[in-house]
């Protein structure tokens, strides 16, 4: 897959009564390089057509597209890709249905990355890192422990996600993620445009 380090997942709960297309595109005029489309409550036809216009969007702006959960959206819009979690299709049977697109997994341990990569997953997702209410279901903040581990023993990309703040990167980046994947930082900021660059510097300082 692309190479990619920042990652900005939608959250529409957050984006302050400004529509989905306007704030990925201030993200990525910000500088992120991958969207991800994550709605766990519309309608198929609605995610569908949120889909459809990102997928444009991304297009335009030569952007990696991922879609999470909804395979058949994914296929339907021809986007880059699509992110799972653990109790989502084994990655061989959404293999069988996607064939070259980038699939990514969520993972919580390192038994699961390792499985991961073993399965033929293009790149893991590793958290919550730390305490985040962006997501409902989220399991124990995984700390940057396992991204030391991830990061001395896993092939495949990886990008850290969970409660990363402008505050609190450093010690993300220090543990050695060089890929990092926000929700509420960027798509609920003032300035999009703003935070994203003050991560990419952030990124870069690091020699990302
Ligand atoms: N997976 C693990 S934590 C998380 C997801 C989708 C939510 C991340 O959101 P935020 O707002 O960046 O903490
Ligand atoms: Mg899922």
């Amino acid at each position: 897959m692309r190479e990619f380090k920042l990652y900005a997942i939608t959250g529409e709960e957050f984006h302050q009564g400004k529509s989905l297309l306007d704030v990925m595109e201030e993200a990525i005029l910000g500088g992120v390089d991958i969207i991800q489309l994550r709605d766990k409550t519309s309608s198929k036809k609605e995610v569908f057509e949120k889909a459809k216009q990102l997928r444009e969007l991304t297009k335009k702006h030569n952007v990696t597209f991922i879609v999470n959960d909804h395979i058949d959206v994914a296929l339907a819009v021809d986007a880059d890709g699509i992110h799972i979690g653990q109790d989502d299709l084994p990655i061989q049977e959404a293999r069988k249905l996607v064939g070259d697109k980038i699939i990514g997994l969520s993972t919580h341990h390192i038994e699961e990355a390792r499985l991961a990569e073993a399965e033929g997953a293009d790149y893991i997702g590793v958290g919550p890192i730390f305490e985040t209410k962006s997501k409902v279901d989220v399991v124990d903040p995984v700390t940057t422990e396992y991204i030391r581990q991830v990061s001395s023993e896993i092939k495949i990309p990886f990008v850290a996600i969970g409660g990363i703040k402008l505050h609190n990167v450093d010690q993300v980046l220090a543990a050695g993620a060089t890929r990092i994947c926000m929700i509420s930082e960027i798509v609920g900021a003032e300035d999009i445009q703003s935070v994203c660059k003050q991560f990419i510097q952030k990124l870069e300082t690091k020699g990302v």
